[in-house]
């Protein structure tokens, strides 16, 4: 008495294991990418305060890319889009959500 039969030990380590691939399973799935259209931006200064600015919202895990040249932004993450639209306006450009969904 006292003492745990081997199998019983086992058992605690496939617990852990289980339990560590089943949340990296979950949350990839939620890891999403929102493409924004940004108007105004005229140079690099624009795309780093466009860049700042959708860096700081809450749920942006990355900003992927801001493109002077086609306009536009995407981010990873589960932000609000409406909050990256703001955002981005906030910073003194307009912007609009173009694509919301799974990142691949
Ligand atoms: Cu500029």
């Amino acid at each position: 008495m006292g003492q745990a039969p081997p199998n019983k030990r086992d058992f605690w380590w496939i617990v852990p294991t289980i339990g560590g691939r089943f949340l990296s399973s979950v949350s990839s799935p939620e890891v999403s990418m929102i493409e924004l259209k940004v108007e105004g931006m005229s140079c690099m200064h624009c795309v780093k305060a466009v860049t700042e600015a959708l860096s700081q919202v809450p749920g942006v895990t990355k900003v992927q890319e801001v493109s002077l040249e086609q306009g536009r932004a995407r981010v990873e993450g589960s932000p609000d889009p409406d909050a990256l639209v703001a955002a981005v306006k906030e910073a003194g450009y307009q912007a609009e959500v173009r694509e919301a969904g799974a990142a691949g």
